[in-house]
């Protein structure tokens, strides 16, 4: 990978951090009401697998904690933002909050609450391409939590037999809303899941955005001409608890330090700093960008709108 693109991943890993503080600032002010899931310690996985797509033609499909996805997918700060504020607007016009991040233009098609419910959308935007003979490509990303509901099993299975162009994507942080997830796992090493539907899997150092990101790539390129789905799991490490209100007791204060000294951003920044790619000053610089984007993002947010009375009858599926 050239030394641009790194910096491009690194500073994209940056924003989503700063994002993400800020974000935990203005729930704590009570700006933000519902629920909000931080993505802190596992920005390599949606920066570095997102950045291997062609925007113009995949789609990427997540679950709640999905702020991160929404700005590697190109959803402008102000946008999210206002969405966690629940502004007028926001990406889903401020209807649909932390766990609904949607933008149809950037082929971001959410953000979905229930765990496991969007593996099968997932799987049906790959028929879709499948039916109208595109060439793109679907990233479904969901937790280890995820991956034991029926909708996992079944969507594989059909992904397989109709060849569609689907990457499941585990993002393996170790637990579900408390639970190690190797309590409630029969199997450990998650990349055998897709075997017993004739899926091969992998499983990824989801710390390394580099090798997120060319894992990803080479899925990419293979799918769009062999049209089958893949599976990965990607270890990672979430440092927050699992929700603003969950004080993660569950853990101990040295796994979690364990995990900090493998800090995704660390690792890419001391990779560049000592290849001389970048100089700790160029690091400040580009932290201090991505910090005034994210306060600005708060003013704009703040500075908007809410939606009118009228819009509760509007974007209504029935
Ligand atoms: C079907 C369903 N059951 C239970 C819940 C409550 N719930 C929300 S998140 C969660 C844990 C999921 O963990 P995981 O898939 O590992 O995702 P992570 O939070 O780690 O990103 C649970 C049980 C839900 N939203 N939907
Ligand atoms: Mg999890």
């Amino acid at each position: 990978m050239e030394k641009k693109e790194m910096k491009t991943l690194l500073r994209k890993m940056l924003l989503i951090r700063r994002f993400e503080e800020k974000a935990a600032q203005m729930y704590g002010l009570r700006k933000i009401g519902g629920f909000c899931h931080l993505y802190i310690g596992q920005e390599a996985v949606a920066v570095g697998a997102i950045s291997a797509l062609d925007l113009e033609k995949d789609y990427v499909v997540t679950a709640y904690r999905d702020h991160g996805h929404a700005l590697a997918c190109g959803i402008s700060p102000d946008a999210v933002m206002a969405e966690l504020f629940g502004k007028r607007t926001g990406c889903s016009k401020g209807k649909g909050g932390s766990m609904h991040l949607f933008d149809a233009g950037l082929h971001m098609l959410g953000g979905n609450g229930i765990v496991g419910a969007h593996i099968p959308v997932a799987t049906g935007v790959g028929l879709s391409i499948r039916n109208k003979n595109e060439d793109g490509v679907v990233l479904c990303f969901f937790g280890d939590g995820a991956i034991h509901q029926g909708s996992f099993h079944e969507s594989l299975n059909m992904a397989k037999i109709w060849g569609l162009p689907v990457i499941y994507i585990c993002e393996n942080n170790q637990y579900g809303m408390g639970t190690d997830f190797k309590r409630v796992s029969s199997v450990t090493d998650f990349s055998v899941m897709g075997a017993s539907y004739g899926i091969a899997g992998k499983q990824v150092k989801g710390m390394d955005a580099i090798e997120v990101h060319e894992t990803i790539r080479k899925a990419v390129s293979s799918i769009r001409k062999e049209k089958k789905p893949l599976f990965f799991e990607i270890k990672t490490y979430r440092y927050k608890g699992h929700s603003m209100s969950d004080p993660a007791k569950y853990r101990t204060k040295e796994e979690l330090e364990e995990y900090k000294r493998q800090d995704p951003i660390l690792l890419l920044k001391e990779r560049l700093i000592e290849d001389k790619s970048l100089s700790e000053e160029g690091y400040k610089a580009m932290d201090g960008e991505c910090k005034s984007a994210c306060d600005a993002s708060v003013k704009f947010a703040e500075e908007s709108p809410k939606p009118g009375f009228n819009e509760l009858y509007t974007d209504i599926y029935a």
